[in-house]
């Protein structure tokens, strides 16, 4: 029997096509996979018949998860070395496609979320549809909204991206057009479509040309949700701190308003506190400069506790009942924030 690849390479025309293929997992991105896709990226960059990139996940259920972090878990018990490995080539990647010369499309129909985001979120179009979840939810598992997380999140519309970073809420192709997170809306059912007429187009015009077929294909995608509720993130999730932000919920008494905090209660209190101070620091830094501090926070949770609670909780044994440490968010103090952002001397993420 021969091994599925966990990456699928082929060029149509002037499109070179990837594709996710770990569908049983929810395409999440192992190491093997950021490795295959940044060498064939380099290589594409410099290839003169490849005109535009275009991703997308295989199955029925993802574009992609996010990253393999049961594997993380498991090196991080165990004393390997993908705790470090993993996030320096991931976050290696992100920029690589952030940097792209040549249009970057990502189909992102289906769960796209952490990593995921990461494989599209920095590309040149990213087009949704009917079945589309975007989310970042790395509060969930202990972990911090990464792949970039600092650099477009603050750079969203109003306080969205501080919404979505702590809440963890999933958007659908309309929110996500809404925010930006989403170029295009293309019916699902007309994604094949989207990769025969790229394939079939002259790329030789660069982004015009990308942008002409995307635009032919693109729908109606709905009202969205988040642009009813635009004013109310804006206004409650503006305070400084997670407290700020939990004592305006309360005080609300709305629906919406109770339900963010009741979310917020079951996320991990140091993820919290340490996601504000990120997109915080975030909004005012470079792109290198963001994933630099991401890798440093990337590290210091590979030391703590939280993302193998995390990842007990909600991927391994599932319960669901992660029991943080610390638990409540008074015991999260400065000196634990502050020891996520500490530089790394010899082991910080270089470019
Ligand atoms: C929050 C997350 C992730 C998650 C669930 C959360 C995440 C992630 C996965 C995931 C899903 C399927 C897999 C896998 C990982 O789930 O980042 O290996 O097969 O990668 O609530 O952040």
């Amino acid at each position: 029997m021969t091994e599925e690849p966990e990456v699928l390479f082929e060029q149509r025309g002037a499109l070179a096509i990837i594709t996710l293929n770990r569908p049983k997992s929810l395409n999440a991105l192992t190491l093997g996979m950021v490795r295959a896709l940044q060498s064939r990226l380099d290589a594409w960059a410099e290839d003169p018949s490849v005109g535009a990139v275009l991703i997308q996940g295989a199955g029925e259920k993802a574009f992609c998860a996010g990253g393999d972090v049961r594997a993380v878990w498991y090196a991080g018990k165990e004393g390997g070395s993908l705790t470090r490995e993993f996030f320096y080539e991931e976050y290696r990647l992100n920029r690589t496609i952030h940097r792209y010369r040549k249009p970057f499309i990502a189909l992102i129909d289906k769960v796209c979320m952490g990593g995921g985001v990461g494989l599209s979120i920095h590309g040149s179009h990213r087009v949704a549809g009917d079945r589309t979840l975007l989310a970042m939810p790395e509060t969930a598992i202990g972990l911090f909204p990464d792949v970039g997380g600092s650099w477009f999140l603050p750079r969203l519309p109003g306080r969205s991206g501080y919404w979505m970073a702590l809440t963890g809420a999933r958007l659908n192709a309309a929110d996500c057009l809404e925010l930006g997170l989403a170029t295009h809306y293309v019916p699902s059912e007309r994604h094949a479509e989207v990769i025969e007429r790229l394939a079939a187009a002259d790329l030789g015009a660069g982004a015009p040309a990308v942008e002409a077929t995307l635009s032919e294909l693109a729908g109606d995608a709905g009202a969205s949700e988040i642009k009813s509720r635009r004013a109310d993130i804006d206004r409650l999730f503006a305070g400084e701190t997670v407290e700020d932000i939990l004592e305006a919920l309360h005080a609300d008494g709305g629906d919406w308003a109770r339900e963010q905090a009741e979310i917020l209660e079951t996320r991990s209190p140091t993820s919290m506190k340490i996601t504000l101070e990120q997109l915080t620091r975030g909004a005012k830094l470079d792109f290198d400069a963001c994933l630099q501090m991401e890798y440093r926070m990337s590290q210091a949770c590979m030391e703590g506790h939280d993302f193998y609670e995390g990842i007990r909780a909600v991927l391994v044994d599932k319960d669901h009942k992660p029991q943080w440490k610390p638990a409540r968010l008074e015991e999260v103090d400065e000196a634990l924030v502050e020891r996520h952002f500490a530089p790394l001397g010899e082991r910080e993420l270089r470019f």
